[in-house]
């Protein structure tokens, strides 16, 4: 189909794309919390935006259900990132993808002693290998969101999950003990759509460009 189709999830994604979706003249004509559509169309006829969950959004453009998308590193990450170009980190949506454990257990001792962790998480790739890589041997539980309850429950002793204020893991109890990535979100293109759409795209990440912050452009984190 003809135009530009923008994959976007609704909450912060949709609210932090909003001033880069203007810088590129770009105004959605509605507002998707409010909006039952999953298809919102804007002030320019050739551009609309489709609304996906943010895990999606990825897998939208990679199939062609969108030209390009916006997601998080930490969304890119766990999706593996084949069939998409990843051309621009628009610094925004920030956070930190971490691992966290109750007050009360010694997360460095477990693994001081080798011992076998249970870890629950949804982003079960990034979990595998990051522990992988540090010699941890864990037994991952796969779950879709509120993994800060897991270690309160006595399901798991660790957690992968993306903190920003951090105000959630204190509220619970819970502590961040290591980091495993600096999170923003990325704008992902279809590499088809980057072949045929050419002008059309450079316009819109000509635009993005002027108006982000890279998170390396930027020695001080939030
Ligand atoms: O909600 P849904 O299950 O559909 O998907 P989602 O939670 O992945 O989507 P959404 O819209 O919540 O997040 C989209 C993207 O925003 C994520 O992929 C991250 O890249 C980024 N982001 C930035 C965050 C946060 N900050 C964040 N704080 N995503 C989630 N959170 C969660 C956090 O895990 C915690 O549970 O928000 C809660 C509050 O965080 P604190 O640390 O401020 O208390
Ligand atoms: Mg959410």
């Amino acid at each position: 189909m003809n135009g530009l189709t923008i994959a976007l999830s609704k909450g912060r994604i949709f609210e932090e794309t909003r001033p880069l979706l203007a810088a590129a003249g770009i105004e959605p004509a509605e507002d998707p919390e409010s909006s039952r559509k999953l298809i919102i169309g804007t002030n320019r006829p050739e551009v609309r935006i489709i609304i996906v969950r943010a895990s999606d959004v990825p897998t939208y453009v990679q199939h062609g259900g969108a030209d390009i998308g916006i997601a998080g590193r930490d969304v890119l990450m766990e999706h593996g990132g084949q069939g998409l170009y990843q051309p621009l980190d628009l610094g925004i949506a920030r956070c930190r993808l971490m691992v966290a454990v109750r007050q009360d257990f010694d997360y460095a001792s477990a693994v001081r002693r080798g011992a076998r962790l249970k870890v629950a998480t949804k982003y079960l790739k990034v979990a595998r290998e990051h522990f992988a890589a540090k010699g941890v041997h864990v037994d991952l539980i796969k779950l879709y969101g509120s993994m800060e309850l897991a270690p309160l429950v006595g399901m798991s002793d660790a957690i992968v999950d993306v903190v920003s204020s951090g105000n959630t893991l204190k509220a619970n109890h819970l502590v961040a003990v290591e980091e495993i990535a600096q999170i923003s979100a990325r704008l992902v293109v279809n590499q088809a759509s980057l072949k045929l759409k050419r002008a059309e795209l450079k316009f819109v990440m000509d635009a993005f460009a002027r108006v982000s912050t890279p998170l390396d452009a930027d020695p001080v984190l939030p």
